[in-house]
């Protein structure tokens, strides 16, 4: 065996030569495996003796794209042009052979191979669009030469990737070959190519699929529909768009260009840098400082909710889902038929839509026991507690929790702001004691906060973790303190928006403000949505906020079909002008003299106590790094992924920008202002919040 390069070796198989790729751990596309690529296949091509190459991987997939890191630097690789010279324009016949993922450039890279072969396992696909991007070595010109301009499109714009029986039918692999014989697959294929003198078939040149689709705008007009309400705010899909339409409309050699250009003018930008953030972000949360990655965790076979409710419901589908089996309790008979029916019912939606087979949906319900006594949950490894949120409650239920669960059994609250440290003081284990604080739909949305308590066990939070993406979660360690990192953020945001309405602004106002920014809805909705009445009680109630006068005419949000805003029986919103009226009146009560309210103000206003709400949350060690907030927000709260969440955000724009308008505001409306300690010294200090 010859080494090329530190990645890549060349061998020689009779007349084949075989080049195989070893850069773990997905063998991205780097700076070095350009060069093994090019100068391996270069070295092959000039051994007299050679008569097809075979590209292979080692490892556990194909190369699985660029390599994200190197974007935005200077490099040092083979370029696109050499590289595509050397393995499309190169003399002798070359086969990719691809097991695992064939993703971005490194599907693009196979696709200028004359043949490909893949075991039945292998995926493809580009998921550029995620990161912000497009193909940008040829992808959407090649493409659609297989697979027809539809296909091409909603793979280049779903980013999702699909599968070889798919690719085979395409006509993107030229054979499957037996799963774990990858290598004696390509070389026999090699061997037909050079027996039957296969010709070097260049996909550049293969025009029928294009020319189905010249003359066809409509193809892009019904894309451009289905994607726009996806792509919200979103800048990468109308060049990924363009892109594709330039294989139909331009020669070859021009669409690559129009396609490189589109590709590089995107990689500086703030929406790209933002995703490509988050990428990595979303891979470090499960790194944890003091807990290494080898720590053996507790087995998990069984799983106990307690409370049957709308948390409770969510939280169980999780696990049944998963294939853990879930004993569920309440309290009374006719509140646990009620959860189970739900549960049943969001089943039954899925598989009428076509999601899940109605055996999937009994297999499920079949993991499911329901209980009415705790004693129920006496062999379950974790137990979970969905109640009410009330700290005398929960003690409570800990207590009795404590001497019923085995010894070894983690004892889980759902809690959204209590102190974890008090909950597990009442039981003889706090050490397995912890927050995993799911969000709602709790069978949708993918975070979850895993809470750490003072006692907490390593081996507790690393199996924890570790069930956690088990589940299909992105669970985020954070600390005990009030509201923990998302909610606790969230307050900060809320507030500002109340005070914002009785300044000068309607409710309206602020949710466009920040739904165009990009969060799926502004906070009045949101609290429409979520109930206005959580924590009011007509007896208490003094019409001392909006929100309490709000709650004492029963306009109690969505579903009394009034709160902030109006609701007709379709759940379509309207401004109310009731509402108007009476927030003017209050505000007049009050002596508040109304002005008007820029935008930015209220952006600013909403958004930058969150970011210095994060900064305290760094500081007090409630969060492990910037990014892991960041996390928090994109996947609790529908932060746009193309921001890259509040932290990003301000480093984004500038901390010292943030921090000067924390003082400004702080100087004129006071202490909700103050800047946290460690912005004014990430700014002193000319640091970020990233790099602390
Ligand atoms: C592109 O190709 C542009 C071209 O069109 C233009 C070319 C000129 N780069 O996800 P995992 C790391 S854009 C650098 O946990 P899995 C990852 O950070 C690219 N690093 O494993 C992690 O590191 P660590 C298009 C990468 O088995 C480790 O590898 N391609 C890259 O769950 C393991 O990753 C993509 O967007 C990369 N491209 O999933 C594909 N990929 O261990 C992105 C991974 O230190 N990758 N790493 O945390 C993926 O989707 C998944 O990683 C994959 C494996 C499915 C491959």
């Amino acid at each position: 065996m010859a080494a090329v390069n530190a990645v890549t070796d060349l061998t020689r198989e009779g007349d084949i030569a075989v080049l195989t790729i070893n850069s773990p751990p997905v063998n991205a596309l780097s700076a070095d495996v350009r060069n093994g690529l090019r100068g391996g296949v270069e070295q092959a091509a000039a051994d007299a003796a050679v008569k097809a190459i075979v590209v292979i991987c080692a490892g556990r997939t194909f190369i699985a794209g660029a390599d994200i890191s190197e974007f935005g630097r200077p490099s040092k690789g083979a370029t696109l042009p050499e590289l595509q010279a050397a393995l499309e324009g190169g003399p002798k016949p070359i086969i990719a052979a691809i097991h695992g993922t064939a993703l971005g450039g490194g599907f693009e890279m196979a696709l200028m191979c004359h043949y490909r072969v893949a075991v039945p396992s292998a995926k493809f696909g580009f998921p550029e669009i995620k990161l912000g991007l497009i193909p940008g070595a040829g992808g959407t010109q090649r493409l659609p030469r297989l697979s027809g301009v539809e296909n091409a499109l909603e793979a280049v714009l779903s980013g999702n990737p699909f599968d070889a029986k798919q690719a085979l039918a395409w006509g993107v692999v030229d054979a499957l070959v037996d799963e774990g014989k990858l290598r004696e697959g390509a070389l026999a294929f090699a061997r037909k190519v050079i027996d039957t003198h296969m010709p070097l078939r260049k996909i550049r040149d293969l025009n029928d699929k294009i020319d189905a689709a010249r003359g066809h705008p409509e193809i892009f007009d019904k894309v451009r529909r289905d994607y726009a309400r996806k792509y919200r705010g979103f800048e990468a899909w109308q060049s990924a768009m363009s892109a594709v339409k330039a294989a139909v409309d331009l020669p070859f050699d021009d669409g690559m260009k129009l396609e490189r250009q589109a590709f590089l003018d995107l990689i500086p930008t703030a929406q790209s840098r933002a995703q490509r953030y988050v990428f990595f972000a979303e891979r470090k949360v499960w790194k944890i400082a003091d807990i290494a990655d080898d720590t053996e965790t507790l087995p998990i076979k069984k799983v106990g909710i307690i409370g049957a409710g709308t948390m409770g419901g969510g939280i169980s589908m999780n696990f049944l889902n998963a294939g853990i089996p879930v004993t569920i309790v309440e309290t009374a008979q006719e509140a646990l038929d009620r959860g189970l029916k739900i549960i049943r019912r969001n089943y039954d939606n899925t598989a009428k839509k076509g999601r899940m087979t109605q055996a999937d949906v009994e297999t499920r319900m079949a993991l499911l026991g329901p209980g009415l006594k705790l004693e129920a949950l006496a062999d379950c490894d974790l137990i979970i507690e969905a109640v009410f949120e009330n700290m005398d409650i929960k003690k409570d239920v800990f207590q009795k929790l404590d001497k019923i669960a085995k010894p070894g059994a983690i004892l889980a609250t759902n809690t959204s702001y209590l102190n974890i440290d008090e909950i597990a003081s009442v039981t003889a284990r706090p050490d397995y004691v912890l927050g995993m604080h799911f969000f709602s739909p709790a069978n949708v949305m993918r975070l979850l906060e895993v809470v750490r308590g003072e006692k907490t066990a390593k081996p507790v939070i690393a199996t924890v973790m570790h069930l956690a993406r088990k589940i299909g979660k992105i669970g985020v360690l954070v600390g005990v303190c009030h509201g923990f990192v998302g909610n606790r953020m969230l307050h900060q945001r809320q507030r500002e928006a109340q005070k914002l309405i009785l300044e000068g602004a309607m409710p309206w106002e602020v949710d466009r403000v920040i739904y165009d920014f990009g969060l799926p809805m502004g906070p009045f909705a949101m609290s429409d949505l979520a109930g206005l009445d959580i924590g009011w009680s007509k007896e208490t109630s003094k019409s001392s906020t909006i929100r309490e006068i709000l709650c004492e005419m029963d306009r109690r949000g969505q579903k009394t079909g009034a709160g902030f805003y109006d609701y007709d029986e379709n759940r379509n919103v309207k401004p109310s002008p009731v509402v108007e009226k009476m927030i003017l009146e209050f505000a007049a009560k009050k002596g508040i003299n109304r002005r008007r309210i820029t935008d930015d103000e209220i952006l600013e206003r909403c958004i930058y106590p969150m970011i210095n709400e994060g900064a305290k949350i760094l500081e007090e060690g409630k969060a492990q790094r910037a990014s892991d907030i960041d996390i928090v927000w994109i996947n609790g709260y529908g932060w746009p992924v193309y921001r890259g969440g509040p932290m990003f955000y301000a480093d984004l724009i500038g901390t010292d920008k943030v921090l000067a308008r924390m003082k400004e505001f702080e100087g004129t409306m006071g202490a909700d202002f103050k800047p946290a300690p460690l912005l004014e010294k990430v700014v002193a200090e000319k640091r970020t919040l990233h790099d602390l």
